[in-house]
């Protein structure tokens, strides 16, 4: 199917398309298996979550194991981009697709003292705000994960690539 085709079929944008066609390719499976063309793009059930997480979706274990099940139902082990698309696709990017201005919306909810950065206080402070109260160790390997520079502070930049994947 064409890329145009597609677009109107799925009424999904251009964009999208083209960044899921993108990393279907990427994350493609090396062995085709029978009946199935490399322009299927299947990727393996196994990788399926990794490909999603990358592309910015934010899914719990639960909600990803049933997707799969949608998406295989008779346990082949693969899914094939066709399928995810005729197949919840685009309900999944409307619906939990992080979004650059969700990620700003957070960014700035975080940071408390509203200088730009997020500090190990910022996110305490956020924690605290949603009730959790965490060990500190636990909350600065928090911000390490994110942290790319090493300067203990979260820049929007770090921010954003960490939570869509998208570079600044
Ligand atoms: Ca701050
Ligand atoms: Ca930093």
């Amino acid at each position: 199917m064409e890329l145009d085709e597609m677009i109107s079929t799925f009424g999904m944008s251009e964009s999208d398309l083209t960044e899921l066609v993108e990393y279907f390719n990427v994350y493609r499976m090396d062995y085709m298996p029978h009946g199935v063309s490399k322009e299927d793009l299947p990727v393996s059930v196994d990788n399926f979550g990794a490909l999603l997480d990358e592309m910015g979706f934010s899914l719990t274990e639960a909600e990803l194991l049933s997707l799969i099940d949608q998406l295989d139902p008779n346990k082949l082990g693969y899914i094939i981009l066709s399928h995810f698309l005729m197949n919840g696709a685009k309900p999944l990017f409307d619906k939990c697709r992080i979004t650059e201005e969700t990620a700003k919306e957070v960014f700035n909810l975080m940071d408390q003292d509203r200088d730009k950065m997020v500090t190990l206080d910022d996110l305490k402070r956020t924690m605290k705000m949603f009730g959790e109260e965490l060990p500190n160790n636990y909350v600065r390997e928090m911000l390490k994960e994110v942290d790319i520079d090493g300067d203990d502070m979260i820049c929007y930049g770090e921010f954003l690539f960490f939570t869509t994947g998208i570079v600044e």
